[in-house]
């Protein structure tokens, strides 16, 4: 009963800002992502009838406390879909993903752990079951399971059951390629689930956030189909900074934004005045990844490495979707 999967991690287009059911991890609003090929998690999961406990080893190192019980409970979840409560798993994820690019490692981590322990454990469930079964590790996670851009829908009802992401265009419909810079700049004080909690609970700003997104995904959404860089550049760029916003209209109020990012966004701000179409978004951290097309990396990639706070720059394609190893 053994399983491996590889999953790439995304970066939000059409940002996940705020839960309406927390434990069940149902989203307010739909998001839309482009999965990275230069981020990725695999993981293998073992059950073994001889087994315990589970047991969580990430990049060579024994997984304990809050971390280990996330794994463990998103391993009840399964083990109860498939009817086997005591059956218990060894878990090995190695994680190429650079803590310090500022990406969540949940993304793929989640998504190659829902890949690779429905399948050891015998459940058979499509790409949408899957989605939904990820979303309950974490949120983002769930757009990971498919290559390209991906939407996830919030769904309506409470149980859940229409909350899962769907495919838009995989990632050899379009080469829109991102640049992660890395800033060197103090690790985030508020995570992404305590900021996101906050801004929806006292947030002045948070109602006009709701209200703007679905013209955000229905415009973005042509853009996508149109190969329009200027556009979804134009529409990420904003709906990224209407999310932060609300962060300082949340009480007490809070941004991730250091110096270092503000630097950033004017550096990529003024790239464009050059004529070069370049954009940024920024997820709940201080780094910036900017949106570029293939001709423009080399000038991309040297004008962000010789910007003030920068360490390192990584560059990356659009990604595939889950894969079975
Ligand atoms: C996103 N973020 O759409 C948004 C934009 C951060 C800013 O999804 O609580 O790690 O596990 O559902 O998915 C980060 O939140 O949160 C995130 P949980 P997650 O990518």
């Amino acid at each position: 009963m053994k399983a491996t999967a590889k999953a790439h991690t995304n970066i939000a287009l059409i940002k996940y800002w705020g839960k309406r059911d927390e434990e069940k991890i149902l989203p307010m609003n739909n998001s839309l992502s482009l999965t990275l090929d230069g981020f990725y998690t695999t993981t293998t999961v073992t059950f073994k009838e001889e087994l315990e406990e589970d047991s969580f080893v990430l990049n060579e190192q024994v997984v304990t406390g809050e971390a280990f019980n996330r794994v463990t409970n998103f391993l009840n979840l399964i083990r109860q879909l498939a009817g086997k409560s005591d059956l218990y798993a060894n878990v090995y994820s190695l994680n190429a993903v650079p803590t310090a690019a500022g990406f969540a490692s949940s993304a793929s981590g989640f998504a190659a752990l829902a890949a690779a322990a429905t399948r050891a454990i015998g459940l058979n469930v499509n790409e949408q079951e899957l989605s939904k079964i990820t979303r309950q590790g974490s949120g983002s996670a769930c757009r990971s399971i498919y290559g390209g851009f991906s939407e996830w829908v919030k769904g309506e009802e409470t149980d859940g059951s229409d909350s899962y992401a769907v495919p838009i265009v995989p990632a050899d419909y379009w080469d829109v390629r991102v640049a992660a810079v890395v800033l060197n700049a103090e690790e985030k004080g508020i995570s992404s689930r305590v900021g996101m909690k906050r801004t929806v609970d006292t947030s002045v700003f948070y109602q006009g956030w709701l209200d703007s997104v679905s013209n955000d995904l229905q415009a973005i959404k042509i853009g996508i189909q149109e190969r329009d860089f200027e556009k979804v550049g134009q529409i990420a760029e904003a709906n990224c900074l209407k999310m932060h916003a609300t962060t300082l209209g949340a009480n007490p109020p809070f941004t991730y934004w250091q110096d270092t990012t503000l630097n950033i966004m004017q550096t990529v701000q003024k790239m464009r005045e050059t004529g070069i179409p370049v954009y940024f978004t920024i997820d709940a951290g201080p780094n910036v990844k900017v949106l570029y097309l293939p001709e423009h990396e080399e000038l991309v990639e040297q004008t962000l490495k010789q910007a003030d706070g920068v360490t390192d720059v990584i560059l990356s394609r659009a990604g595939g979707g889950i894969a079975y190893l």
